[in-house]
């Protein structure tokens, strides 16, 4: 547990050390403070100046990051242990970015044949995709890809081919369903033509109640606009590890894309859950996405503490949550395309480390663990919620991810350096801060009177020294986007192992599935089960007076 680890009381000795200075102080006392507090990892530049951090806070992290094994917990993952305790299973997302060249065996046979197996699977789909080849009943070329799929089996595919839509290939569109509100399958399929799309039935499982049911929704769709004899075949395919049950919705056998119980919802977008992306970007992106990843696998297995730019993320975060004392993290791409990863990181984040129960089954009960992740691209986050990360009582650590270059600069539009100089003004402004000083002199400069300078100053002042890191790259392609993945995927794991959570498995997801079946069958029953409260009683009736109407 971290509360236990030798130098865990040491962090906090340091923090009153810290508290006697501000990060501005340090910039002015340091000039190559910048230089000490950034490290390049591939195509990123990480500057974490702005943290409340010294030499000595990294020092710390380092002798408690080996304290707490992360080193060893890391190769343990890489080595396809049975990491995920409570389901019995390997965490091996990163066997799915190795190298034909590679190898890695699990329980005696070697997983990356076949990774590459289903990648050369879903080169030959794409391939006639974009060909034209694929044809839907009536032999007209497929156009459209609609994936059915929720959770990790949409996020990561929504907001990968939304951040690389500059890299897409000009015959297909690729849409999106994963909400059981039929609502959102309604909006989608009315642009849609039947004869020219095709269904991704995306599900590890195949038995998600609300991918399977739009599923069905779907086909009757198709039977509607296509007749009840359509080639069901031609319209659908499948990811899953539930082979049997794709076959039997009716999926043909060479377009049903397997994976494996070791790759986890959260982190299956390497696996053939990509394929929407693949379908989008082609193979050839696809590949150099998963290289990047694989890049920053060598960079966070190779490089020692001190580098190793996920631990450092790690060891940040943890510092402002448990020292600190934040409870939230803010996630600020400025990048209209990267709009949707905000939502993937809560997923990842969250999910994974969402948890009060150490290792060993124990409560944690003296220390916190992962924080509440939000987020919007600026600038737009500027002008809605950044008023309380500057002024708020709470302290709220913020990631900003900006490429220097914009897919969609002309020449001549001012666009890009506008959205760059508020990226970096705004992580300046949180860490500099403005003094009551500073405000009066502007204020009596203005001419405004004494006493209406002294009555406004204050709501004037910004505290400042308010941490955040900056995350800097030239311009976002597929290996580059791989890359801050796996960056961010490798943080949460070391995260993991300093809160001592398993961060690889999801019991909280469960229990709200079992009283909706619970409900559902009230619904179907037209029953109120008196075991429920008194609340969901008086609900559920709400639900059936609608019901005639609803069903
Ligand atoms: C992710 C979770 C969860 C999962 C969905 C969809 O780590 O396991 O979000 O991805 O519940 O599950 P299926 O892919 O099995 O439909």
């Amino acid at each position: 547990m971290l509360s236990l680890l030798p130098s865990y009381p040491a962090l906090f000795a340091h923090k009153e050390v810290l508290s006697r200075q501000t990060v501005r102080s340090l910039f002015d006392e340091d000039s190559a403070r910048f230089d000490a507090f950034h490290r390049k990892v591939l195509g990123w530049t990480f500057d974490f100046s702005k943290h409340r951090v010294t030499r000595d806070t990294l020092a710390l992290f380092c002798v408690l990051g080996r304290e707490a094994g992360v080193e060893a917990a890391r190769d343990a993952m890489f080595r396809g242990e049975a990491i995920n305790v409570t389901e019995h299973r390997a965490v091996l997302h990163t066997a799915l970015r190795l190298p034909r060249s590679r190898s890695l065996l699990l329980h005696g046979t070697d997983v990356v044949p076949q990774v590459h197996a289903v990648l050369a699977q879903m080169e030959g789909f794409v391939e006639s995709l974009h060909a034209g080849a694929l044809k839907g009943s009536t032999g007209k070329s497929i156009t459209d890809i609609v994936n059915i799929g929720i959770g990790g089996s949409d996020l990561g595919p929504v907001m990968t081919v939304q951040a690389l839509f500059p890299f897409r290939h000009a015959n297909v569109r690729v849409h999106f369903v994963s909400n059981v509100d039929r609502t959102q399958l309604a909006l989608v399929l009315r642009e849609r033509n039947p004869e020219t799309t095709l269904f991704i039935i995306a599900s590890k499982t195949f038995t998600t109640q609300e991918t399977m049911t739009n599923a069905h929704s779907a086909k009757a769709w198709l039977a509607d606009a296509l007749g009840v004899e359509f080639e069901s075949a031609k319209h659908f395919a499948a990811v899953s590890t539930n082979l049997e049950a794709a076959a039997a919705f009716g999926v043909a056998a060479d377009r049903v894309f397997g994976f494996w119980d070791w790759v986890g919802g959260r982190y299956s977008i390497w696996s053939s859950i990509g394929l929407p992306l693949a379908c989008s970007i082609g193979m050839q992106h696809f590949r150099e996405f998963l290289a990047g990843a694989h890049a920053v696998d060598e960079h966070f297995v190779h490089t020692r503490l001190e580098d190793n730019v996920p631990f450092l993320m790690a060891m940040l975060g943890v510092w402002c949550v448990n020292v600190l004392g934040a409870q939230t993290h803010a996630v600020l791409p400025y990048d209209q395309y990267l709009a949707r990863f905000p939502a993937y990181l809560q997923q990842a984040d969250m999910e994974s480390n969402g948890k009060s129960v150490s290792r060993a089954g124990l409560p944690i009960a003296d220390y916190e663990t992962g924080p509440v992740i939000f987020g919007e691209p600026g600038t737009n986050g500027q002008h809605a919620f950044y008023q309380l990360i500057h002024q708020g009582t709470k302290l709220v650590p913020a990631d900003f991810i900006v490429p220097l270059r914009s897919h969609s600069h002309v020449p001549g539009s001012s666009h890009q350096a506008k959205l760059v100089a508020h990226c970096f003004a705004q992580s300046q402004a949180l860490m500099e801060g403005r003094t009551l000083a500073s405000v009066l002199t502007e204020l009596r400069a203005k001419g405004v009177s004494e006493a209406e300078a002294q009555k406004l100053a204050p709501h004037r002042v910004f505290s400042g020294n308010r941490p955040s890191s900056m995350f800097v790259t030239e311009v976002v392609t597929p290996e580059i986007l791989g890359q801050l993945i796996a960056l961010y995927e490798h943080k949460i794991f070391v995260q993991g192992i300093l809160w001592d959570t398993y961060s690889f498995d999801q019991w909280g997801v469960e229990l709200g599935k079992v009283l909706a079946g619970k409900i559902l069958s009230d619904f179907d029953k037209g029953t109120v089960e008196p075991s429920h409260d008194g609340s969901t009683q008086a609900l559920i009736r709400m639900f059936q007076t609608q019901q005639p109407a609803q069903r």
